[in-house]
């Protein structure tokens, strides 16, 4: 099997990358941008814009993967609420650029992965907090609706040229190495710096009333690997843990396994316009087709996620 990892600089791509490479013995290549720096062995990173279709299809045509990996976004919903003509734009044109290319290549029907977004769903009718791959779907900021549409077109695309697209609609996903601007991150990174006393003792915090269904980035990629192989095109999987955890006892756990001393103010940059109380995903589906599980639990993610940070902030 050849895979090709679209997007393969940012922090689900490098797990990936060696996941398919090391776990399942895939001949690996990605995409990276030309600013980010990827050193995986075994694995060639190639410079590419998604937004360049010709840059798109002459990769495509060279390569001519067995699979597509499409995991290239503008991933920030904060960043998409400011400048969401651009996050249409990668996150929307730059997966046609993608599909078109497949579809107007001849003798070529490579599974194709597209990667959504549990956002997609959005508010949820009163009383639902778990939600299936049929749950009618709400998107309540402009990250969401870039992926629905994603999610749209790789349906329509499958049904009316029969290609081999299978949607995935991923949880909040964490782990060693994910960008400050995600939740579990941004505290461990607090965490970390509070207890080598590089700043006062006080955490800044959004909405901490919120539940969100968290899975470690490692049975992530593991389900992606996974959904290539047994996944049905056309279908929408949710990843996830299928279990709900409020912000802010994720907040205590950090705090306490950090070993500092720390008390937690809200800071209302940090507050999102929109939110959604409580929402985890139903992975009947997943579980059915694949019969992934996860395996490595939250715990674990928070220390390694802590260590990672107490590392970097080191220097
Ligand atoms: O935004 P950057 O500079 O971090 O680069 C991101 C990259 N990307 C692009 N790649 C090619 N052409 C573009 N025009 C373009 N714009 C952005 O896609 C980054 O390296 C990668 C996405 O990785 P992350 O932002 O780290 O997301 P993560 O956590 O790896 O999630 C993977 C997928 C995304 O589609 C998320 O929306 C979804 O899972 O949850």
């Amino acid at each position: 099997m050849k895979a090709l990892i679209i997007g393969g600089g940012g922090f689900v791509g490098r797990y990936l990358a060696e996941h398919l490479i090391q776990n399942l013995g895939w001949d690996t290549v990605l995409t990276k941008l030309p600013s980010e720096q990827v050193e995986i062995e075994g694995c060639e990173a190639y410079n590419l814009d998604i937004l360049d279709k010709d840059a798109v299809e002459a990769l495509l045509v060279r390569q001519k993967p067995d699979a597509i990996l499409h995991l290239a976004a503008q991933s920030s919903v904060a960043y998409s609420w400011k400048n969401p003509q651009l996050t249409t734009d990668v996150n929307v044109h730059g997966c046609l650029n993608v599909l078109d290319a497949v579809r107007d290549m001849e003798n070529y029907a490579p599974k194709i992965l597209l990667i959504g977004s549990g956002e997609e769903y959005g508010a949820l009718p009163a009383g639902t907090s778990l939600v299936s791959e049929t749950t009618p779907v709400s998107p309540g900021n402009p990250y969401a609706i870039t992926k629905l549409t994603q999610t749209l077109f790789g349906q329509l695309y499958a049904k009316a040229y029969g290609m081999q697209i299978i949607m995935v609609r991923a949880f909040n996903h964490v782990g060693p190495g994910q960008a400050p601007q995600f939740v579990v991150s941004d505290f461990c990174k607090q965490a970390a710096e509070i207890a080598a006393g590089l700043r006062a003792p006080a955490m800044y915090v959004g909405n901490l009333s919120a539940a969100r269904d968290f899975t470690d980035v490692r049975d992530v990629v593991r389900a992606y690997g996974l959904l290539v192989q047994y996944g049905k095109a056309g279908e929408i999987y949710n990843v996830g843990s299928g279990k709900a955890v409020v912000v802010e006892d994720l907040l205590k756990q950090i705090i306490e396994k950090s070993g500092a001393k720390i008390t937690v103010e809200v800071d209302p940059a940090k507050l999102r316009p929109i939110e959604v109380p409580v929402i985890r995903a139903d992975i009947t589906k997943l579980q059915r087709d694949t019969g992934w599980k996860p395996e490595i639990t939250l715990e674990q993610t928070i220390k390694e996620t802590l260590a990672y940070w107490k590392a970097s902030v080191k220097g």
